[in-house]
């Protein structure tokens, strides 16, 4: 069992898709073992995506993120992860692949609707960005 972590950026919330986006979470077999609406900061985006630094396109993707509410997740399963990022599909909408949510709601490489944990230890560095231990469902 593994808990990776999930977001609904801006522009998802924005264009009401949080109950579509959990619905294919749920009809996957995963579980949502935390969830929390919230605005970030200009410092917590910073924080967050501090690994995409001196990018081109990271001052934009900050402004991005702080421009309106976002929906964390805990979303946890076996395989949690890896079927997360399958169901976003890639970064760039246009290479994601049909039925996935990128490629079906994206509407650019930065505007992509979500996020998902790439590996083990960003999960378990990202889940603690936004929620304490008692804030998630334990594994079963
Ligand atoms: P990921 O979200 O699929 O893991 P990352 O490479 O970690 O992709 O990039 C983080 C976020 O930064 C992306 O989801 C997207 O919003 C934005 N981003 C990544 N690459 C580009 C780019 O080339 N142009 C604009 N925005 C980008
Ligand atoms: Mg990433």
């Amino acid at each position: 069992m593994a808990n990776t972590l999930g977001i609904v950026k801006p522009d998802g919330v924005r264009r009401k898709l949080v109950g579509k986006i959990i619905s294919r979470i749920e009809n996957d077999g995963l579980i949502i073992r935390g969830l929390k609406v919230l605005k970030l900061s200009k410092t917590e985006a910073q924080k967050f995506y501090a690994v995409h630094e001196g990018k081109p396109f990271f001052n934009s993707l900050i402004e991005f993120m702080t421009s309106g509410p976002i929906v964390v997740m805990v979303i946890g399963g076996h395989g949690a992860i890896e079927r997360w990022r399958d169901l976003m599909g890639a970064t760039d909408p246009a290479k994601a692949k049909y039925n996935t949510i990128r490629r079906e709601f994206a509407t650019s490489v930065e505007k992509n609707v979500v996020h998902g944990s790439d590996g083990p230890e960003t999960a378990k560095t990202e889940i603690a960005f936004f929620f304490k231990e008692n804030e998630i469902l334990p594994k079963e």
